[in-house]
């Protein structure tokens, strides 16, 4: 493991995989350039709401659930998940979910993925922000947020052998959001144990134990 993220590091200038959002539809597409990869907030491009650009794919997002799939080439990442219905330019991010980390590489999907009520009727963007050994990398969903739960599983939507789930902290992924945090729909668990709070229905599912202070180089 030390070696893959020391060999990680040092390969930081060359355009190696970093991460891919695969649900909902990346605004790059399946063309990422992973050289802009850690430029925030989105990567190598920066949605505007106000574009009517038809080759800009625009997913539904429900606003009672829904996936977020992500592929990983890193052994290891620290995710926040966040969202907006405003111009990013005014820096208004909401938390979607509790920070966790990934381990293992490849495939992961998180399967029930809140946002504010208030958002249904509204486009706006879903963000994904991985904190790894070769730094802070972005990328962004353009999407019509909509009633309900998404019943329709996308088929990126799995985890790789071998990958897991906990949450953690990260004081750089965390200083990307503002005060407001998605506190669910379905109940409200708080888990001091943990350290975090349980924010969305869904979490419950991902293992209870917490790396605590872990060790992000
Ligand atoms: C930030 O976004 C939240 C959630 O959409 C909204 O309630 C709040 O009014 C926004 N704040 C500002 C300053 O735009
Ligand atoms: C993937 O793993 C996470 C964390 O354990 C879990 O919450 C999620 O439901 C899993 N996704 C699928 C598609 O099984
Ligand atoms: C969850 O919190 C909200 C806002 O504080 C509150 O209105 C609601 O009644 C709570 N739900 C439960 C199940 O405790
Ligand atoms: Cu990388």
């Amino acid at each position: 493991m030390r070696a893959s993220l020391l060999l990680s590091l040092g390969l930081s200038t060359l355009t190696s995989a970093h991460f891919a959002l695969n649900h909902p539809t990346s605004l790059e597409g399946s063309s990422i350039d992973e050289s802009k990869e850690d430029t925030a907030p989105c990567g190598a491009l920066v949605p505007s709401l106000a574009s009517t650009d038809p080759k800009i794919t625009i997913s539904d997002f429900h606003v009672d659930g829904d996936y977020i799939a992500l592929h990983s080439g890193h052994p290891q990442y620290n995710w926040l998940f966040r969202g907006s219905v405003q111009e990013l330019s005014e820096g208004n991010w909401t938390q979607l979910y509790p920070i966790f980390q990934q381990s293992g590489l490849g495939d992961l999907c998180q399967q029930k993925v809140t946002v504010p009520k208030g958002w249904v009727g509204k486009k706006g963007v879903v963000g994904v922000v991985g904190s790894s050994g070769d730094g802070t990398l972005f990328q962004c969903a353009v999407v019509n947020f909509v009633e309900g739960s998404n019943s329709n599983v996308p088929n990126t939507c799995t985890n790789s052998t071998g990958v897991t789930a906990d949450y953690t902290s990260d004081a750089t992924l965390s200083a990307l959001v503002g005060e407001d945090v998605q506190t669910g729909n379905q109940d409200n668990k708080t888990d001091e144990s943990a350290g975090v709070v349980v924010r969305a229905g869904g979490v419950a599912a991902m293992a209870a134990a917490v790396v605590a202070g872990v060790m992000m180089l």
